[in-house]
Order: C-alpha cells, then structure tokens, then sequence
C-alpha cells in the first residue's frame, strides 16, 4: 500500500457540525410538522426516524470509481487506484449519510496483498465488508483459461474447473475480510441461435454451483445473480428469476436469488418477482439501480422512482409478517456522468426514501379495500405514502446517526473532491468498459 507522505485528506467532524447547526432549526420546525401530519394517520414520526436509523445498504467497491460503457469512459479527477482510496472514499460517504457501513468487493478488482491490513484499514474507518463478488466475466493475466466461450457453463471441464477455483479464492479472501456471503453472476451464455445448448449449458451450471456450495463455509450465503442480456447477446445461462430460483431450491438452503433491477427486460414487474421470491422463501437480495432500457446500472431511483417504492412495499410487507425477514441491500451502478460519491450519497438516501414510505403504507386499509376490491382506494392508499415527503425524516435520522443534514451540500462544501484531485493523480481517458 504505496501512499503519499501526508495523510489522506478526510472529512473533519467540525464541518459536519457547522452544516447541520445552519440547518439544524428548521429541520426539527419541518419534522415536527411532518410528525403532526402523520399522527392524524395513526404514524409515530419517532418510530419511523429510528427505522430510517437501522436502515443500511452495501456500497460497491467499483461504484466509486467513474463508470463507462462499451464505447468509452471519462475518468473524473480524484479517481481511487486502488482497494485503500476506494474504501477512503466509501467512508466518506458513510461519514455523511450514515447508511453504508459495508463495502462489498470484487475480485480480482480488489484483491488485497494482505487481507487482515485491508480489514482493519476498513474497521478504522467504521467500515465492514459485505457480499464478496467473484469475477468469471472477463480474462486476467496468468490466466490458464480464457472465459470467451464462458466459464462456469464452459464445455471445456478445464474452464469450469478454472472458474470454480476461482469462486473459492474469493470466498477464502472473504472469510478473512470478515464478510458472509458470496455473489455469483456470469456472463455466461451465446450470441447466435445455436451456439448454446440451453439445458445443458444450465447442467454445467448446476454442477459448477454445487461444487462451490460444497465448499461455502457453514455461516455463509451463496446469491445467484440472473441477467436475461448482456455480454451475451442473444442467450443467457441464468437468465432469469425463475431459473434462479430453480437452481436456488436444486443447490441448498444457503443458496438465495439476488435481484438485479437491470436485469430484466423493460417493463418487467419487477416488484412481482420480488414478491414471488419472498412466497418461496428464495429471496436473497437486491443489486439496487435503475435502468431506462438495458442493464444501464443508473443512481437507483432516478428513472422509475414508484417501481422502486413499490418493491420497498413488498419487502416491507414481508418483514411485517416475518421478523427474521433480512434480504441483503447492495447498490450496483456505474457512475459516467455524475461524481460517484454524491450519486452513491444520492442513491442510498432513494432507498432509504423507499423504505419510510412503504413503511407509511396503512396495511390494514389495504387489506380491506383489496379484500373488497375497492381497487382505486386501494391504489390510493399506496400512492399516499408514495407522495409523502419524508425528507424530514430522512435528514433527521441522518443527524441523529452523526451524519449530514443534506450531505451532498456537505460533501461539496468539504472540497473532498479537489483534495482527492491533489492527491491522486489523474489517470487518463482508459479503455472502455463499466469500471
Ligand atoms: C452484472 C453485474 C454484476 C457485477 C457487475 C459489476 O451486470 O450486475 O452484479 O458483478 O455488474
Ligand atoms: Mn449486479
């Protein structure tokens, strides 16, 4: 871990303080208000601050890192090298928003020389690593095997096998980082009508995926990431939930679907899935995002605001009958346009918007209208906690947690941005490509 002399520029607590004491006032003025409104409809503002408090979701390693896509990428000043400047920068914005104390990694992206110094270089930082992600997408130098015709599907044993090492490196890297749980996607699949045996390209994957099951230590989670498009072009070997599900149930008890929003075809109910996968006890988790046509890996809530609320509805729902009811939340974006910080800033606080409204949701007036098919107060009754504004609620948990009232106003005003320009050099217009 080559690094300048002087310390790495970080947030000072004081300017945190400053900002909110300009905002504090007028915040608890608009909470309380927001507090009076809601006990007329039976909601205890308090109860719902100290829920949006509890509220976490994982970052993405590589989300902080500008993004691109397959025709270029434009580095932003201030780039992270390497796994330690990553995990700067997600500090940062746990520091302000208080709702991201896991990173989840990728590997080789972020494969650690010395794992036991990159978690406590983490846990100083009051960060802990969430799902680790394996990588059987693209070559890497050394590699025996290239993955152009797949990986855990590959025809070839000697790829899959190749593969499935691979996949339980990352799960012994991840054992010593102290995380639970290992993602799995491929990009597995064809581009031409014919290239692929579709049921025993699914085989293949079954046999890889218990091959790794058979090794995922006691405490651990196994997710599978279904994609319907995307490096393949015409098929994918887990293309959606439904044969994730069925290998899910095939593979163990320990093996969850996740739920990536770009990876269904454009107006996929997606928020059907996740209440499908909730019936049969299969869901794992979320790769948080939003898309306006492909898997566009958009700042969560940007695009379709309702649909995400809407899924938010289902697991709220869920959590309400079952207490133990804990799916995993990780966003998964890729920054181009934007500063990576402010939109991963942004985008959690979508999901923690998400999550206070549906937890607005009267259940129980619902229950009656859809049980009486008064189908437009039932819809009501969803789309009143939709157009709720609980910015109040949100900010004042924010301050409650020792985060920032607004803390994207506090990023800017923190010059974190052109501190981390000064300290790490630019690197230039790269190759295409998300990361
Ligand atoms: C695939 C995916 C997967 C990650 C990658 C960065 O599209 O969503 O979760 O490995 O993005
Ligand atoms: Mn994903």
């Amino acid at each position: 871990m080559l690094r300048g002399m002087a310390e790495p520029f970080r947030i000072a607590r004081e300017l945190v303080e400053l900002h909110n004491s300009a905002r504090r006032a007028e915040l608890e003025a608009d909470h309380a208000h927001l507090g009076k409104q809601l006990a007329r409809r039976g909601l205890d503002v308090e109860r719902l601050t100290s829920a949006a408090q509890r509220f976490e979701v994982a970052v993405p390693s590589w989300g902080v890192g500008t993004g691109g896509t397959r025709f270029a990428r434009f580095p932003g000043p201030g780039e992270p090298r390497d796994v330690w400047e990553k995990l700067d920068d997600c500090a940062a914005i746990h520091q302000l928003g208080r709702a991201t104390p896991r990173v989840s990694l990728h590997i080789p992206w972020d494969e650690p020389e010395d794992p036991a110094a990159l978690a406590s270089f983490a846990q100083e930082r009051g960060l802990a690593f969430d799902a680790m992600n394996s990588n059987t997408f693209q070559d890497f130098a050394g590699a025996k095997h290239s993955y152009k015709f797949g990986s855990l599907t590959h025809t070839d044993a000697a790829v899959r096998q190749q593969a499935i090492e691979h996949n339980l490196h990352v799960i012994r890297v991840g054992e010593r980082l102290g995380s639970k749980s290992l993602t799995v996607w491929i990009g597995d699949g064809g581009n031409f009508p014919g290239q692929v045996h579709f049921r025993a390209a699914l085989e293949r994957y079954l046999e890889s995926l218990r091959a790794i099951h058979a090794r995922l230590p006691e405490d651990w989670t196994l997710f599978l990431e279904h994609k319907f498009y995307e490096p393949a072009l015409y098929s994918t070997v887990l293309n959606d939930w439904g044969t994730s599900y069925w290998c899910a149930r095939e593979l163990g008890e320990r093996v969850l679907c996740l739920v990536d929003l770009g990876h269904h075809a454009p107006n996929t109910n997606i928020e059907l899935i996740v209440a499908r996968l909730i019936q049969f006890g299969k869901l794992g988790g979320f790769h948080f995002n939003d898309s306006k046509y492909g898997d566009d890996d958009l700042d969560s809530g940007s695009v379709h605001p309702f649909q995400l609320f809407l899924v938010f509805n289902e697991l709220v729902d869920a959590a309400r009958r079952d207490a133990r009811f804990a799916p995993a939340y990780m966003l998964d974006q890729s920054h181009n346009v934007t500063d990576p910080i402010e939109s991963l800033l942004a985008s959690a606080g979508e999901l923690q918007r998400s999550f206070v409204q549906a937890s607005l949701v009267e259940r129980d007036a619902l229950a009656r209208y859809q049980q009486s098919n008064d189908v437009l107060m039932a819809h009501r009754t969803l789309k009143r906690a939709f157009t709720t504004d609980v910015e109040p609620i949100l900010a004042m948990a924010r301050l409650r947690s020792g985060g920032a009232i607004d803390p994207i106003d506090a990023f800017r005003a923190s010059g974190y941005r052109a501190r981390k320009a000064a300290e790490r050099p630019a690197v230039s217009a790269s190759r295409s490509g998300i990361v």
